[in-house]
Order: C-alpha cells, then structure tokens, then sequence
C-alpha cells in the first residue's frame, strides 16, 4: 500500500509569544505529507496534559521543547512507521499506551498532540478531502460564530484590567463572512474611541486592546460605545462574552481585583458582580466566572444565570471527559471550551465533544493565547458543528489565519454553509 507512514518528524519552532514550541510532519510512501503545530496557553488549568519543556536554562530561559522533539523523533515515530493515517484512534491510542502516564508526562502532550494532528492533516491529503470534510464527514458544513476578544487583560495583557477577556459575537450577521466584518469593523471604531479617551491602543497576546481602563464595567462600555458607533446594535447585531479567566485572580477562595486595584470578593460578592454585569449589558457567555476549584460557586453562578446565558468551563474542564462528567452531575456549568493541547490527542478531544453533544451541552472550539499560523481549529470547529470558535480580535496574523481559513471553507462550501449554532 502507499498511504503508509514512512516518516514522522519533528522541530522546535516558535509561537506568537516567541516561545518555542514543535510542528511535526508527517510523511506518506505516496509522496503526501501534512505538517501541524501546537499551541501554548498563559492561564492553564491545573489539570491540564503536561507540557514537556526542557528546563535548561541557558535555552529560551528553560522554555525549549527539543525534548519533546525527540520524543516525537525517537519513540513515537519507529511506533507508527508502516500504519495509514486515517487509523486516527489506533494511532492516539498507541501514543497514549507507549507514555502511559495520565498526564502525558512522559512523552511530553505537546508532542502527542503534534503527531495526532499531523497524522489527521496527513490523512485528509491523502484522501484528497479537505481537513474540515475528512474530521467532520457529511456534517462538516456548520460555520462556526467567531467570539472576538477585543479587550485584553488579565494574564494576557500587561494592563489594569483584572478580568481576561472581553469579547464581541456577532451572531445577528448572517454569514461567517458577515459576522467577521461586523467584528473587525467594531475593533476599529474601539480604537478610535481609545484614541480620544487618551487611552494606548497597543495589543495584548490575542489581538484585543489593552489599555488600563479604570474598571471592568468600562470595558464593557466602551465595546458597546464601538458596536454602536460601527452602526450595529448592541443585543442584536452583537452581543458580549467575557473570559473571566477567575483562577488567574483567586487566592485562597478569594478574588482578588489586584490590577485594577478595586478590592476583594468571595464567591457570592463574585456571583452578584455577575449578576449586575449581566443585567447592565448584552453579555450571553461568561467562561471561568470562578475558580477552578470552586465547583460549588460554579454551580451557584449556572443556577443563577444558567438559564439566560451560557456558563462556559475551560480551566474547570481542561478538554478532560472525566472532570466535563463531574460538571454535568454538580450542573457546574452548561458549555464547554475545547482546546486540543489541554487533553493531548484528536480522539480524546472528539469524546469529550461528544459527550457535550450527548448532554445537551454547548461547546466552544478555542484558540491559545500562545499561537502558531495552524489553521487546523479552523477546520475541526467546522466538522465538529458546535457552531461556536474563540479565536482572538482581528489583528495579529496567527489569530487571523484562523478567520481567513474559515473564509475559505465557507466560500468553498457555497450554498451548504450554515451559520452558527
Ligand atoms: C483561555 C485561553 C485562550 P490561555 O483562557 O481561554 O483565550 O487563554 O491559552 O492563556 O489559557
Ligand atoms: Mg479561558
């Protein structure tokens, strides 16, 4: 047969961040081969797949990944050598066996990721589908509504804003194409209307603004001053999602405001400044509004408000059906963020999706805030057809990479794309 793997190989590249981080390439007898990258977050949930980084301090200040590398090169690879690409869950299955660890901590689950994506990207080529079609199979036609963080903060941005993300979702556009217009138009009306309150107008790690606003409130704000000012209608052309990114904040069961300098709450102050937060503007998704360990408040929060907006679990759920389950029987939440680096392979990542579908829960495909130029979330969120993909604000290349290729499949698929969820 010539669909066999002949050869898997990895390198150390860098990310968005300037970090290091591995692409591997995959390549057939039949001359095709498919190359993907992993990304690397800067708020990761405690329960996350390890990372492997080399530790070596005179390398990229211990961030190197050449270990990872070598696994790949070295162990994984004479694994897989002679199997066909599209055998997807044998392939992730062996990985997980030959690491044998829960976290991935052995092999390292950058590289098991980049050998598990590289090996679909491969597989699609060599079916001559697109990546879209050969993961998502007659379904794959569903464009996904792009959440767009305009606003940085947090972790991400090097400003006075304690929550992480603030984010725009055009879902009253009618299309993809649409709905990336209204959000691009709104980031620049927002830069104009930083530039005249003298606020700076340099970008944090996904693309969004990141001035030092005196408060949380005036984020939301000025975000809604832009969608009117860029001729939407706020609560109907363009609603607001904030990433609360609430473990980054929260030191022993309290939250603490330290960059904006605006005090303390508990679980319940938190749950009331949500409350207040959702009355006063058009926000629909709130993502980590609590810690990671404080189920009981997520609970509460989803009890709340759980039947008017959506509770999205990432730092909580780390992509991992084990701790989703535990979600679904304390109703901690009722969506889903989904990034493949935090459970390590294709497969895995898909069981945890399903297991969203199963229970009527939402689910979200989402970029990291440390990326690379893959486009490869462009096309998984198309097949898996949640319908819903976070993928930065409209600047830096490695977040519009993403948006061009969902342009692109959208105009490829013609009259079949539906849009949204
Ligand atoms: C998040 C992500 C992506 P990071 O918290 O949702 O926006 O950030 O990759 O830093 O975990
Ligand atoms: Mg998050």
């Amino acid at each position: 047969m010539k669909d066999r793997i002949i050869s898997i190989e990895a390198m150390e590249i860098l990310d968005s961040r300037g970090n290091p981080t591995i692409r591997t390439r995959v390549s057939l007898e039949n001359g095709v081969c498919g190359t993907a990258s992993v990304p690397s977050g800067a708020s990761t949930g405690e329960n996350e797949a390890l990372e492997l980084r080399d530790g070596d301090k005179s390398r990229y200040g211990g961030k190197g990944v050449l270990k990872a590398v070598e696994n790949v090169n070295r162990e994984i690879a004479p694994e897989l050598l002679g199997m066909t690409p599209d055998r997807q869950a044998e392939i992730d299955r062996m990985m997980l066996k030959l690491d044998g660890t829960s976290a991935k901590s052995n092999l390292g689950a950058n590289a098991i990721l980049s050998v598990s994506m590289a090996t679909a990207a491969t597989a699609a080529k060599s079916h001559n589908v697109p990546l879209y079609a050969y993961l998502g199979g007659v379904s794959g036609f569903r464009l996904p509504v792009p959440m767009m963080n305009i606003i940085n903060g947090g972790e991400h941005a090097d400003n006075s804003v304690d929550l992480q993300e603030f984010m725009v979702i055009p879902s009253g556009a009618p299309s993809f194409r649409e709905a990336l217009r209204y959000g691009a138009e709104t980031f620049h009306a927002l830069k104009k209307i930083l530039q005249s309150k003298g606020y700076a107008t340099s970008v944090g790690d996904e693309g969004g603004f990141a001035p030092n606003l005196k408060s949380n409130e005036e984020a939301c704000e000025v975000i809604i001053e832009a969608i009117q000012a860029a001729g939407y209608e706020p609560g109907k052309d363009i609603f607001l999602a904030l990433d609360a990114a609430a473990s980054s904040f929260c030191n022993q069961g309290s939250y603490v405001f330290q960059k904006s300098g605006s005090g303390t709450k508990n679980s319940t102050e938190m749950l009331g400044f949500y409350g207040s937060m959702v009355e006063k503007y058009p926000i629909v998704s709130i993502e980590d509004p609590m810690d990671e360990h404080d189920w009981d408040g997520f609970s509460a929060i989803t009890k709340k408000l759980g039947d008017k907006i959506q509770i999205v679990g990432d730092d909580l759920f780390v992509t991992n059906t084990d701790f989703v389950r535990k979600g679904i029987s304390k109703k901690a939440a009722n969506a889903v963020l989904i990034k493949l680096n935090q459970i390590g392979t294709v497969s895995e990542t898909l069981a945890t999706i399903q297991l969203c579908q199963k229970s009527g829960w939402n689910y979200i495909i989402s970029h990291r805030s440390g990326e690379t130029e893959d486009t490869f979330m462009a096309d998984f969120a198309v097949a898996m057809a949640g319908g819903q993909i976070k993928t930065g604000s409209a600047s830096r290349s490695e977040r519009i990479a993403k948006y061009n290729r969902l342009l692109e499949i959208e105009a490829e698929l013609g009259e079949s794309a539906i849009f949204g969820s």
